[in-house]
Formats: C-alpha cells, structure tokens, sequence
C-alpha cells in the first residue's frame, strides 16, 4: 500500500484536479491520542489529536502542502509568509520539497529557536523584522501586493482548505464529530478551517452532528476576546503572540454559529497544562498549544464544557520547536560528582 498525503487522501473535497502538481511530505494521518489521565480526571471522554507529529512539528503542513501545490500549478516565482515561527517553517520545507523560491518575515527575536533553526536549514530567505508579527505581517502583505509574489499565510484560502482534513480525520476516526474541539487561537486560521471542515463533513452526512467550537487565546494577546486589536502582544507562548488575527471574525463567526466560544487562559496556566501534558500523558507539546489544555480544564471545572462529553484538543505543534521554553520552567536537574554514592545520597537519602 502507499503513502498518501492530505491532498491524495482527501481530493475530492479540495480544490485540485487532475493537472495539479501535488506537492506533499506526507502530511497529515495523524494519531488521536486517547487520554491516559487527564480526561478521567475531569470526566469527559479526552482525545489529543498530535499534529507535532506532522514532517515539520506542526499542523501548518497541512495546508501548506495544498497551497504550495497551488502556487507550484500557476508557477509561482516565489511564495512569503509572515510568522511566529510554525508557519515559517513549513513554508521553508513545502518549498525545498517542491524547489520554489520562499522569503519568510519573523519578529526579530520572537520566535522559537526550533523553528528558526528549521527556516534556516531549508534555506529560504529570511528576513528578521524589528517588530511584532501584525507588523511583519503587514510588510509580507504590501511586498506581495506589489511584487509576483505568493503570500501563503492563512488569509490565502488555500491554507484553510488543506487545513480543514485534521477535522475530516477526526470524523473518519470517531466515526462522527465530537461533542467539542478545544483549540489554541492565534492567527486565527485553524479553528475557521475546523468549522469548514465539519460542516463539510456534515453536508455530505460522514456526521450526523457538529462540534461546538472552543477557542483559547493568550491573555496577553487575546483580541478576540477583549474585542479590540492589542499593539503589543505578549505571552510566553510565542506561536500565538499575535494582536490582530487575520481570520478573527470567521473564527468569531465559528465559535457562535456552533454555540462554542473564545476565551483567554494566562501564562501561568498555560506553563502548567504545558508540563501536566507531558508527565500525565507522556507528550511533549508546544506552549501554544498546552494553552487550548489549560483552557480546557478551566471549562470543564465550570462546567462550561459539560462532563461525560466527547472532546477532542488540538496539541497544534511539538514541544521540541521551543527548547529554550522547556528549560527556563522546570528546574528539577541535580548535578553531581561521577560517583556511586552521590548519586545515591540524592536518590534515596
Ligand atoms: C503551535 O506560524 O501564526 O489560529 O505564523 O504555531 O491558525 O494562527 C502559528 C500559529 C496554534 C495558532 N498553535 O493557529 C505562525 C502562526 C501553534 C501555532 C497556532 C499557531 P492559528
């Protein structure tokens, strides 16, 4: 049997045809984790989908492989994107894989060392904003307003299309949606592209239901929820530090039509579900996504999201992109002579 990618898995629901180049690294398929600990815990019925486990550490190659596919068919002479660092990366691969030219835009200093790492060895262009991600945004914008250039942040509805198969996948391994999906929110892109793709699922009868939409944001870069733009967002999950969401009245849009919300969780909580995850369930997610956990616990403990349901949480990216995040939050290393009886004096004295 051969591998297939998202767009040969799920063709007929996106917009190819036979004369699209596809370009793919097998994205996507990836495992719905059942909960070990946490879900009895709170009493609902918890599965992780782990989209860290994607070619590049995060759930971005899922639309990425259709919209470089799409730019690769128009022949495209180069493909940009602004980033907080996930979106960059797959942009930088999707690129290699498919030989395109890509410039990528991050703020200066404010992203994670992972993801820098990948952009660099891709060997894309890279150019470092002094500024925050709205802002590099913005010049990623009027470059490719001006110039022949592919702008492949979520605005280009080709991300959101390739996005929208983590919710088919969903479907095809529940058998129906679930009772709620718990995202982290940043750009904004990912939970438009969820609720697009229930829906889909929905009018074609693959569920019989819909999912509400939850969303959670990070209180220092939470617009959505305070209704306004933030000019200068800050959080320590740096994926989602973004003060003016391009696809923030679609994802409002989605949160009220399927009777889910957007609310906020702060850095603390976030630091907390971030290490609760990797020593209850044995899985190393990014701060950004351990925000959508954080905001899970915190509504089932309200009982905003309600006990005995099906609840699927989106862990968006790999905890190995932000290294330097994993360290400066835990200190629980001793450090010892190479000696027998240091090393017990410390384990059982
Ligand atoms: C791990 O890479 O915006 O709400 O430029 O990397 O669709 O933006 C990343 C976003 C959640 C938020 N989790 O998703 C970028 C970028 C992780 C992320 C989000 C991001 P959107």
């Amino acid at each position: 049997m051969s591998y297939k990618g998202t767009i040969e898995r799920y063709k007929k629901f996106l917009p190819v045809d036979d004369k699209t180049p596809i370009v793919s690294l097998l994205e996507g398929d990836t495992p719905l984790l059942p909960s070990a600990r946490i879900g009895k815990e709170l009493g609902i019925d918890l599965y992780f989908k782990l989209e860290g486990l994607n070619p590049t550490g995060s759930f971005k190659d899922r639309g990425m492989s259709l919209t470089i596919s799409k730019a690769v068919e128009v022949e495209s002479p180069m493909v940009m994107c602004a980033s907080t660092g996930n979106t960059s990366a797959s942009a930088a691969a999707f690129s290699a894989r498919a030989g395109i030219a890509c410039t990528v835009l991050i703020p200066k200093g404010r992203i994670a060392m992972g993801k820098l790492a990948q952009a660099l060895v891709h060997g894309c262009k890279i150019l470092a904003v002094e500024g925050t991600f709205d802002e590099a945004l913005d010049v990623a914008k009027a470059l490719t307003d001006k110039h022949s250039i592919t702008l492949v942040n979520s605005i280009n509805p080709y991300r959101l299309e390739g996005q929208k198969t983590g919710a088919f996948e969903i479907c095809d391994r529940l058998g129906e949606a679930p009772d709620y999906l718990v995202i982290p929110v940043g750009n904004a892109g990912n939970i438009t592209a969820y609720w697009m793709g229930f829906k889909q699922y929905k009018q074609v009868s693959i569920t019989s239901k819909l999912p509400k939409m939850i969303g959670f944001q990070a209180e220092g870069a939470a617009p959505l929820v305070c209704g306004h733009p933030v000019e200068d967002p800050q959080t320590i999950a740096s994926a989602i530090r973004i003060g003016r969401p391009a696809r923030g009245d679609e994802a409002l849009a989605a949160a009220k039509e399927s009777a889910g919300f957007i609310d906020m969780v702060c850095d603390d909580e976030i630091i907390e579900a971030y290490k609760k995850v990797a020593r209850d369930e044995g899985y190393f997610c990014e701060p950004a996504s351990a925000a959508a956990v954080a905001g899970l616990i915190k509504k089932v403990k309200s009982s905003e999201i309600k006990k005995g349901s099906v609840v699927v949480c989106i862990l968006t990216g790999h905890g190995l992109k932000d290294p330097d995040t994993a360290i400066k939050v835990t200190d629980e290393m001793v450090t010892i002579k190479p000696d027998l009886s240091e090393a017990e004096k410390v384990l059982f004295d």
